[in-house]
């Protein structure tokens, strides 16, 4: 099978909601040599692809659950293969988490990896994290970088608490504070006041990146990293 077949291959068994097959077939492109990123893309596609027809009612929750997991097992297996390119020293520490009300944790997962690659020390607080144990964790650990996701429309406010909390606990100076997930936007970003946004895994390493490079004390004007 040439490279193309198995990208469809991978395409196909996420959107047919087949978690096994989404694992052979990642599994597949990586012995063949595909890129892991050029694989993660095209999963991400159908994955949403799936949300549009669950949206759209033209499949329900089962086949959602099924096709979330086939979009999972075949990321355990690509993101393994995420290379960095260039040997690197820790840049800094960065508590990662999906806001309360939010178990969606694919797409964190992804920031999560590309973040350590790239030579982030990450702390994954996981998933439905209330906002005082993200902070919490944040000061306990020192960290420069508090990374919240959020995948639906009723998550997003708990970024906003995250960083209304920081604030009133006078503890906002001490984190560059940084969002996204699917209906997390720019405007929205700027409009809670955090540090920066980035609309995929990549553009997260360069945000952070970007923003340790800043030099400057949090908060700062809104960074965004469109990829
Ligand atoms: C897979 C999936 C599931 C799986 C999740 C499995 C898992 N372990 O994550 C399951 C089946 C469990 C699920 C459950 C539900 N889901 Co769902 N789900 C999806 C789906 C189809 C894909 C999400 C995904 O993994 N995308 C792929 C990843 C790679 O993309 P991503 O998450 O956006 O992340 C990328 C970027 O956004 C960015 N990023 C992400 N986080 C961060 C953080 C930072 C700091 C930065 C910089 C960048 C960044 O980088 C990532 C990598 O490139 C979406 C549809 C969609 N279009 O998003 C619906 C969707 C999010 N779900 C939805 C709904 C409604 C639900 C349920 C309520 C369904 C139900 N009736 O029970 C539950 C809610 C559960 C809960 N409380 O959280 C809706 C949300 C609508 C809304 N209100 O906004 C969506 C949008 C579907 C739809 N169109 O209706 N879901």
């Amino acid at each position: 099978m040439d490279k193309q077949e198995l990208l469809t291959q991978l395409y196909d068994s996420i959107l047919d909601t087949e978690p096994e097959a989404a694992a052979a077939a990642a599994q597949a492109a990586i012995d063949a040599g595909v890129d892991a990123m050029e694989a993660i893309e095209v999963a991400s596609e159908a994955i949403a692809e799936i949300g549009d027809m669950f949206e759209a009612g033209e499949i329900f929750l089962p086949s959602l659950m099924l096709a979330g997991e086939a979009m999972k097992q075949s990321m355990a297996i690509l993101s393994r293969h995420l290379h960095s390119g260039q040997a690197t020293q820790t840049k800094a520490k960065v508590v990662i988490g999906a806001v309360s009300g939010d178990i969606h944790d694919i797409g964190k997962n992804l920031v999560a990896t590309m973040l350590s690659v790239h030579g982030y020390d990450v702390i994954d607080v996981g998933v439905n994290v209330p906002p005082m144990e993200v902070i919490d964790v944040a000061l306990r650990e020192k960290a420069r970088f508090i990374a919240l996701s959020a995948l639906m429309t009723t998550s997003m406010p708990y970024q906003q608490d995250v960083l209304n909390l920081l604030t009133e606990t006078g503890a906002r100076n001490r984190f560059f504070v940084i969002v996204g997930g699917g209906p997390v936007t720019s405007d929205y970003a700027r409009r809670i006041g955090a540090d920066g946004w980035g609309n995929s895994a990549v553009s997260a390493v360069r945000l952070c990146d970007r923003l340790l490079q800043s030099q400057e004390t949090p908060p700062v004007s809104a960074t965004f990293v469109q990829e």
